[in-house]
C-alpha cells in the first residue's frame, strides 16, 4: 500500500468520527478575476462539515495552487471560477499536476459558472464533478466523501 493510500485511510478513520485525521482540501481561485463568494463558500461549508480547508485566495496561478497540493498533502482540490476562464484555467491546472506527478492521486472537483458542456469536457479530464450556481452544500459534501471514502480520484 502506498504512503498516499495510508493517508487516505488514515482519513477517512478521521472522518465523522471527532475528525482527528480529516481529509484535507485545496479550495483554489486560479485566473485574473476577483469572484471569491462562491470559493469562500464552499471552502467554509466544507470546513463546517469537518474537512480541514487550505483557501489559496483569489489570482493565483496554476503552478501556485498545484505547489500548495503538493506542500500541504491534500486529498482532494476544488478549483472556482466564474469569469468563463475555465476551461483555460483548469486545463492548465490539470496539465501542471501531470508536469508534478500528483494527476490521478488528488480528487479533483470544481465549481462556477461553467455551462453544462464544458461541464462534460472537465469530467473528461478527470474532474469528478463540476457544480454551478445553486448547487447544495449538502450534495457536495457527500459527494466529496463518497469518492474520497472510495479512493476514486477521476471523474464518475
Ligand atoms: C457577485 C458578482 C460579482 C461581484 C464579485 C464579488 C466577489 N467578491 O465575489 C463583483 C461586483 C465584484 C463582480 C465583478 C465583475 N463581474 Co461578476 N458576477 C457576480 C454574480 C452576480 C454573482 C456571483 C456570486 O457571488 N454568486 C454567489 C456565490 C455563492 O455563488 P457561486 O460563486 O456561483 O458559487 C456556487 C456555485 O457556482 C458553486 N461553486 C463555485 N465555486 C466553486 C468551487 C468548488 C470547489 C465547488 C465544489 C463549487 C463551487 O457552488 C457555489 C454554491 O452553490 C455573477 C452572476 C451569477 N449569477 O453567477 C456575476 C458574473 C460572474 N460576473 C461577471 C462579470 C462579467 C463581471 C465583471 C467582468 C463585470 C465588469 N464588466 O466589471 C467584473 C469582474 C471584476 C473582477 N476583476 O473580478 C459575469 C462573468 C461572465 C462569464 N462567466 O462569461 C457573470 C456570470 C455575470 C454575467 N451573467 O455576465 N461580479
Amino acid at each position: 500500500m502506498t504512503d498516499r493510500m495510508k493517508g487516505i485511510q488514515q482519513a477517512q478513520a478521521g472522518a465523522g468520527s471527532g475528525m482527528n485525521s480529516p481529509y484535507r482540501v485545496l479550495v483554489a481561485k486560479v485566473g485574473l478575476d476577483g469572484h471569491d463568494r462562491g470559493a469562500k463558500v464552499i471552502a467554509q461549508g466544507l470546513k463546517d462539515a469537518g474537512f480541514e480547508v487550505i483557501y489559496t485566495g483569489i489570482r493565483q496561478r496554476p503552478q501556485d495552487v498545484v505547489r500548495a497540493c503538493v506542500e500541504e498533502d491534500v486529498h482532494a482540490m476544488g478549483l472556482s471560477s466564474l469569469s468563463g476562464g475555465h476551461m483555460a484555467n483548469f486545463t492548465s491546472v490539470v496539465a501542471e499536476m501531470k508536469k508534478q506527478k500528483i494527476f490521478g492521486s488528488i480528487a479533483l472537483f470544481g465549481g462556477g459558472v461553467i455551462p453544462p458542456d464544458d461541464r462534460k469536457k472537465l469530467l473528461k479530464l478527470g474532474f469528478f464533478e463540476v457544480y454551478a450556481p445553486g448547487a447544495s452544500l449538502q450534495t457536495i459534501v457527500t459527494d466529496l466523501k463518497t469518492t474520497l471514502s472510495r479512493g476514486r480520484k477521476s471523474s464518475k
